[in-house]
């Protein structure tokens, strides 16, 4: 896996070198960046919106660009502002206040983003759900956070179980409300309609709640992972050092809200930076999304690897078809990228794919490509400034470089989680001798690059070997016939474990014996002889999660017949 790094293109960077800042870096300067940082008035909504809303040259600004099929807005930052304004009036008229959650759970829409907006602005905590989900994660959530009011559709009222929700007062229809009868019921449009667009807005401290976002562990049921507004501080940051947002931007973040990249990149970073955010709705497919690229002229893109992959599959038809040559920079999160995908964007964009390492627990951006460095195919990259990272040992000791261990960031980043919803000991669980775990193996050269491994419930143990399912799959997806891989360790009585790979193949391959052999030679060849798997299965899909992850876990039940555990976040 270590191939030629691929040298940083000299440019006009917000971030200028990467060792200077980080060796002299201070968050009280990042601080002075915010209004609060002079009046004391703290609300992360007034920052990314009202403040530049208040501003003559800012005000006109497009803030939102919504496209999806059969329907296009676009929303600056005044009229961002009133909407938003509106709608915390809503809420305030029907008695939620500071702490209450309010939760969503639709599809991505100006709505969305005007009622998320106005929850902050009324220092309630937002919880977004991913529309796909049915009834039962929709209950274990509402339930598990006791949720006052739910913004929803009337067509996914169906999956909301009210009568086994006690504490959900208020359901707020964004659609057409003839037929729901009751005192529960608010309707959207009406309630906007008669709302004033001026609001007090409620200023808060920085270490007040305002987001609950649920993830599934590897085990047991989702977890509510507590944000607060503090963590502004780090998402204007690496909205300014890894996203490199600059005034003229035009920026597309193509995560769904109901997963932390959606909040944190699709909403936060760049309205804090003052940048124009295109929103797509709808289902992915090749063509739609270079068409919002060519059409918006996106400059800046963040995506994640299954996506990528996805538009590597569609090959180089779609992507002729459109003038992408407005990209200037392009990132990855959600899993490990791919080599192979980053040599393909080279070829299809003539730009370099920058990952980024995080996670819904850590709020934001951790280990991060930057545009300013030299990049290492398969190293997620180097910390942020004012974040230290370290592999350690179970009792939290450091390791030294290219051993294997625990990733862990030293604990105090402005953008952590601040507790698992009503689990205080789950929430210290995660922190050993100081150090956050983050539940991921992974390796630091002497460089100070760090290489994602797996999960650490994922890593196969092999005759003794330690083997990361990443590297196994990104070899396969390397042989032509092979669409998608995901790799696990099946129990074997001699080698304590065997690779098993499933596989999709590419259209036009037919499943054979020499084909598979073939595959198991590639990886064998490429990589190692103990890292090629012992049994390939094809599959006609790798499951994934909403977000994108292979769920390799699901795969691991189904060969040892296992039950599959919490499914709700299970693309269909
Ligand atoms: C933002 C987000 C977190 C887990 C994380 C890791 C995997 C995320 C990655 C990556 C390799 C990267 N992950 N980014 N693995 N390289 N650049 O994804 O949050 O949904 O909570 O997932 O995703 O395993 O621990 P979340």
């Amino acid at each position: 896996m270590n191939m030629k790094p691929i040298e940083a293109r000299s440019g006009n960077y917000n971030l200028k070198n990467y060792e200077e800042t980080y060796n002299d870096f201070n968050w009280e300067d990042v601080k002075k960046q915010f209004s609060w940082n002079e009046t004391g008035k703290v609300n992360i909504a007034y920052e990314a919106i009202d403040r530049h809303a208040d501003d003559p040259s800012m005000k006109d600004k497009v803030a939102l660009h919504y496209s999806a099929p059969g329907r296009e807005e676009t929303l600056t930052f005044e009229d961002l502002k009133k909407k938003s304004n509106q709608f915390a009036n809503v809420l305030d008229k029907y008695g939620i206040n500071k702490g209450d959650r309010v939760f969503l759970f639709m599809p991505r829409s100006p709505e969305f983003y005007m009622s998320f907006l106005g929850i902050l602005k009324k220092a309630a905590i937002a919880g977004p759900l991913f529309e796909a989900f049915m009834e039962q994660a929709v209950h274990d959530r509402l339930e598990d956070s006791e949720a006052k009011m739910l913004i929803t559709t009337p067509d996914l009222l169906e999956r909301v179980p009210q009568d086994k929700l006690p504490h959900l007062k208020q359901i707020v229809l964004v659609g057409d409300t003839t037929g729901f009868e009751g005192d529960q019921y608010i309707d959207f449009q009406k309630e906007m309609n008669e709302a004033s667009e001026s609001f007090d807005v409620e200023w808060v401290d920085l270490e007040d709640g305002m987001l609950l976002h649920y993830t599934s562990g590897s085990t047991g049921k989702p977890k509510g992972v507590y944000h607060v507004h503090n963590a502004m501080i780090q998402h204007y940051a690496t909205g300014k050092w890894v996203l490199d947002l600059k005034e003229d931007d035009v920026y597309w973040c193509t995560a769904d809200p109901g997963w932390v990249t959606g909040t944190s990149y699709g909403v936060f970073a760049p309205w804090l930076n003052g940048v124009t955010n295109v929103i797509r709705g709808g289902r992915f497919s090749p063509d739609d999304w270079y068409e919002t690229i060519a059409k918006n002229n996106v400059t800046v893109w963040y995506s994640a690897p299954t996506a990528f992959r996805m538009l590597m599959s569609a090959g180089s038809e779609p992507v002729n078809k459109y003038d992408l040559s407005s990209l200037r920079h392009i990132l990855s999160v959600g899993e490990p990228l791919n080599p192979e995908v980053i040599h393909w964007g080279m070829e299809v964009f003539d730009k370099r794919i920058h990952d980024t390492w995080w996670m819904t627990e850590t709020g934001a951006m951790l280990i991060c490509n930057y545009p300013c460095m030299d990049m290492k195919p398969g190293s997620m990259g180097r910390p942020i400034p004012g974040v230290e990272a370290s592999i350690v040992d179970n009792e939290g000791n450091e390791l030294p470089p290219r051993q294997m261990g625990n990733l862990a960031i030293k604990k105090g980043w402005p953008s952590m989680m601040r507790q698992i919803w009503k689990r205080p000991e789950k929430y210290e669980s995660y922190f050993i001798n100081g150090w956050y775990v983050s539940g991921d193996s992974a390796y630091m050269d002497e460089e100070g690059y760090f290489w994602f491994q797996g999960r650490l419930d994922d890593v196969i143990n092999t005759s003794g070997e330690r083997v990361g399912p990443f590297e196994v799959e990104s070899k396969l997806i390397e042989h032509p016939a092979v669409g998608e891989a995901g790799v696990i360790g099946k129990p074997d009585p001699e080698r304590g474990e065997i690779i098993k790979a499933f596989i999709t193949l590419v259209d036009g391959y037919e499943e054979s014996d020499e084909l598979l052999e073939d595959i198991r030679q590639f990886v064998k060849k490429g990589l190692s002889a103990h890292a090629a798997p012992r049994e390939i299965e094809i599959k006609d899909k790798i499951p994934k999660t909403r977000s994108g992850k292979i769920m390799r876990r699901l795969l691991k039940s189904w060969e040892l017949g296992l039950p599959t555990g919490d499914t709700s976040t299970l693309e269909e």
